[in-house]
């Protein structure tokens, strides 16, 4: 991928931990790149077909400068964060914060900060089987697109299932959502655990009845594995109100574990059911 860099972009600020660095303020220097494609404006040779560094500047001198912090680390937070917020053809943003003046009781060059942020594309399922469901889904999903750093880039059709697991329950409709996010997958089962509450789910029976249920199938291609999350969804392979609502969005996605695509495991499940 293409990337522009700006370097020693001097912003004058007072972030700090000493009431001094607060009071008086210090100059930092800041570097920036990010990731994008150039190929386009290599042919045409026109402002709009690429990302204008001014603009970028301009959000990160706004994003560094309008709220003190004390940490170096969470001022170059606020700029990767506003830059890809702001400029959608940027998946990638790295932000170095130089802050050559900074409190240090011996001879120094300089002192950094370094850290890299992106988007992470994310398979959301959805299902509901009591209340007015559609309506539910649909709340949530409004309510999902609202939170800033989660936007939603694909929907599947919703599908009437029978309850899997426990089967002496309602129907259910389910779905898909692809997303876009900057959360860790920790943070994004925050934020679905909030949604849920919203929408009056309460954890009863597993595998029993509810008003709504968000689960993460698919980060990136990570595999992880802790008491809160397993990712791949640990049971995603034996759903087909899973697989389904999935071969309408990433048909060709191949799960990082068993290196299958969709289209292979819903094949796969229908053939043993
Ligand atoms: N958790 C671990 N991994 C994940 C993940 N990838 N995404 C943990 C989301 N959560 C994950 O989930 C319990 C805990 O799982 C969470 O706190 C999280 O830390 P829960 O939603 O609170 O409990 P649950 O839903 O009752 O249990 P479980 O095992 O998650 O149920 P499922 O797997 O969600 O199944 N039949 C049809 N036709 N359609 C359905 O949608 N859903 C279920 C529920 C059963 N039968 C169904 C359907
Ligand atoms: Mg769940």
């Amino acid at each position: 991928m293409d990337e522009i860099r700006i370097s020693g972009l001097k912003f004058y600020a007072y972030h700090g931990c000493f009431d001094f660095e607060k009071r008086e303020g210090q100059d930092f220097l800041l570097d920036i790149a990010f990731k994008c494609d150039l190929s386009v404006a290599g042919m045409t040779d026109n402002l709009e077909d690429t990302i204008d560094y001014g603009k970028v500047s301009d959000v990160a001198h706004k994003a560094f400068t309008e709220k003190n912090v004390n940490l170096i680390e969470c001022a170059a937070e606020n700029v990767a964060k506003s830059i890809l917020l702001t400029f959608a053809d940027i998946e990638e943003v790295e932000v170095t914060v130089h802050k050559p003046d900074a409190p240090i009781n011996h001879e120094f060059r300089d002192v950094t900060v370094c850290i890299k942020r992106k988007w992470h594309e994310a398979f959301i399922a959805v299902g509901s089987n009591i209340g007015d469901s559609a309506s539910i889904i649909e709340t949530a999903r409004k309510q999902l697109e609202a939170v800033e750093g989660i936007k939603i880039t694909g929907v599947s059709n919703i599908i009437t299932t029978k309850p899997y697991g426990v089967t002496d329950q309602p129907d259910f409709l389910n779905g898909m959502w692809k997303i876009k996010t900057l959360f860790s997958p920790a943070r994004l089962l925050d934020v679905l655990h909030e949604i849920e509450k919203l929408n009056k789910r309460e954890r009863t029976l597993r595998w029993g009845p509810r008003t709504l249920d968000l689960d993460i199938i698919y980060y990136d291609d990570v595999v992880l594995n802790t008491e809160e999350l397993t990712i791949p969804h640990m049971d995603m392979c034996n759903r087909s109100f899973v697989l389904e609502p999935l071969m309408e969005l990433a048909p060709y996605k191949i799960h990082p574990v068993n290196k299958k695509t969709t289209s292979e495991l819903l094949v796969e499940l229908k053939a043993n059911a």
